[in-house]
């Protein structure tokens, strides 16, 4: 009798397995498939050779969006909008543009602590999603970088020392010099602001611009910045504005060894406005992929303009419909 009692009771623990355990354990592994962000499966990145990798040393492409300013448009820097675009986008990567002299710039009567606390929110968000994100000095106006370089190393010295241990972080530490800017000025400025983030951070990647809106890197390529690992030069582009000969010209610096990051694009003109060109934006992605060169499109806000990629009409920041996004953003979503 008691054998049998023992059997019964077996069938019964069986039985109430059988019926609540499996269901977690099949959920679990969906779940934690789920969990893997993009830093989770690549870890910090680095630069070997003229690629961007992986901490297993794995070609890694980002596939970012940049804000708009982010003294223009601080409400796009939040947790909801990040997790939409990484979750319905596809996208690994956010670059906060922060302008150093333009409307309430940095350098140019901004309020300097609340541009701080939105790159660190910014970073914070991205962090938690397991997102990349680049700390991008966005000089425009201001074309020579030397202008605000005191203002800049000071900046930068102190996101190094804060962020040094983020795996996901990347600094851009002179969007677009242009004017009379040589590259013999950049680099002299990228020395000092380098100097001063690898005093404190050792390992994330540094992109340094190039002269003409970050248009020559082939430039930069006969004459790379030594001494110090983990950087790479930035390319600009405009799809409608620049075609064959942009592309050309990256080629040569890939040749001779450069590594190449588009951390800024746009499929409009170079204004920012006028018609968008989706064909040569599609060879543009067709030729950025074949050479594993990153790519961050700008840029997130509903200005009304024709690179911005939600319409003027959308007051979301989460949750995009397809009735939400500007002809550019339809265009780059579908990329993604
Ligand atoms: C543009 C913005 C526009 C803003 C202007 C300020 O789209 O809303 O009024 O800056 O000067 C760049 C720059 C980027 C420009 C963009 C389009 O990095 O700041 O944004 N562009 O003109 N380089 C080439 C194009």
């Amino acid at each position: 009798m008691k054998t049998y009692f023992k059997k019964f009771l077996c069938i019964l623990l069986a039985l109430s397995l059988a019926f609540s355990i499996p269901a977690e354990i099949a959920a679990a592994p969906a779940k934690s498939a789920k969990r893997q962000t993009p830093l989770s499966k690549n870890g910090r990145l680095k630069v070997k050779k003229a690629s961007l990798v992986n901490s297993k040393g794995k070609p890694v492409i980002l596939k970012g969006v940049s804000t708009h300013g982010i003294n223009w448009f601080p409400e796009y820097v939040n947790p909801d909008t990040f997790k939409t675009l990484r979750d319905k986008w596809n996208v690994n990567c956010i670059r906060l543009a922060m302008y150093t002299e333009d409307y309430n710039g940095y350098c140019s009567g901004g309020s300097k602590k609340e541009l701080k606390s939105l790159i660190d929110k910014g970073v914070k968000y991205a962090a938690e999603l397991g997102m990349y994100v680049i700390i991008d000095w966005h000089i425009l106006n201001d074309s020579n970088p030397n202008k605000h370089k005191k203002q800049a190393v000071s900046f930068f010295k102190e996101m190094a020392k804060k962020y040094r241990k983020n795996k996901n972080v990347m600094y851009e530490i002179c969007n677009e010099p242009n004017g009379n800017t040589r590259w013999k000025d950049i680099k002299s400025y990228a020395k000092s602001v380098i100097k001063a983030i690898r005093t404190y951070d050792k390992k994330n990647v540094i992109l340094v611009g190039t002269p003409t809106w970050s248009q020559d890197v082939d430039t930069a390529a006969d004459s790379p910045i030594k001494g110090y690992s983990n950087l790479m030069y930035s390319f600009h582009f405009y799809a409608a504005t620049h075609k064959d000969s942009y592309r050309s010209k990256v080629d040569k610096a890939v040749k001779k060894g450069l590594p190449v990051f588009v951390s800024e694009f746009g499929i409009s003109e170079s204004s920012g406005n006028g018609k968008i060109n989706k064909s040569e934006a599609n060879k543009w992605i067709k030729f950025l992929k074949k050479r594993k060169i990153s790519f961050v499109c700008w840029n997130l806000s509903n200005k009304n303009e024709s690179c911005a990629l939600l319409k003027s009409s959308c007051k979301k920041t989460k949750g995009f419909k397809s009735s939400d996004l500007s002809a550019a953003g339809k265009w780059f979503k579908k990329v993604l």
